[in-house]
């Protein structure tokens, strides 16, 4: 007998099944499981750290977590938990935090992160780096093989003072790896372009690279030395656990 013809075309794979927001709600809410009632928790900022303090403000509406205060990392997050009910606090009145819940827009090999893109990397920096235990929520696009190298930018919060000339001394640290700075602009009151002011009142310089900067620790101190610089998204060695939500499932990589 004839053995059966095997089909000439490929059969495509199926289309995705989740939307990118839905697999960040679902690492979002992976995250919240690690909240216990009485904790101080960190609240992040950006559209995967929104999903989990919504998760937080449903489960203390619904009594099944007590007396959890938040430490928003931005003014938006504040007003969000505000208006979940979720009661407030900052790290002058709440120096330990238990616990920290926030996205990022880069996660390499050895947990190493950049953020900021959504430019509240500042306090987002002190609050995380106050906590005991750093939740790290990210869809599969997040994971890249080096710090800077999806091609996205790598802010640094720069103060209003001759910025230019900080941006320059930016691009200058990183000629090697074919860096370019530019200010984050963003879209004000009358439609037009207008410098993006972060919530403490600075400018954010977006560093661009073209190779792989090599040594972040390195690339860090360079950075922090930098009298204009105030902070920058390199979070180094700061993440505990990274829950990633892809398409076949949730991964959790810890430390
Ligand atoms: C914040 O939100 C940032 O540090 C990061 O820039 C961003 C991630 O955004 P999203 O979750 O919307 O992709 O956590």
């Amino acid at each position: 007998d004839a053995l059966p013809t095997p089909p000439q075309t490929l059969v495509p794979p199926p289309p995705s099944i989740l939307s990118q927001d839905e697999l960040k709600k679902i690492a979002a809410f992976r995250a919240v499981d690690f909240v216990e009632s009485g904790m101080v928790v960190g609240l992040g900022t950006g559209s995967t750290a929104r999903h989990a303090v919504d998760r937080i403000g449903h489960l203390l509406r619904q009594g099944k977590l007590r007396d959890v205060v938040g430490i928003p990392t931005s003014r938006v997050t504040h007003d969000q938990a505000l208006s979940l009910g979720i009661p407030l606090s900052d790290l002058d009145s709440h120096p330990v935090v238990d616990l920290a819940i926030d996205g990022a827009d880069e996660v390499d090999p050895s947990l190493n992160l950049v953020k900021g893109r959504g430019g509240s990397l500042l306090r987002e920096k002190m609050v995380e780096g106050a906590c005991k235990k750093f939740v790290v929520i990210v869809d599969e696009s997040k994971l890249v093989d080096y710090i800077g190298g999806s091609g996205l930018a790598m802010p640094v919060e720069v103060i209003k003072f001759c910025w230019k000339y900080t941006a320059e001394q930016l691009r200058s640290l990183f000629d090697y790896a074919g860096c370019r700075a530019k200010l984050r602009m963003s879209v004000g009151k009358e439609e037009e372009e207008e410098p993006f002011v972060t919530d403490n009142g600075n400018y954010v310089v977006d560093l661009y690279f073209e190779r792989d900067i090599g040594d972040s620790w390195a690339a860090s101190d360079a950075i922090l030395r930098l009298a204009g610089v105030v902070e920058h998204g390199m979070f180094l060695g700061m993440a505990s656990t990274v829950i990633v939500a892809g398409e076949l499932g949730v991964r959790m990589i810890n430390r």
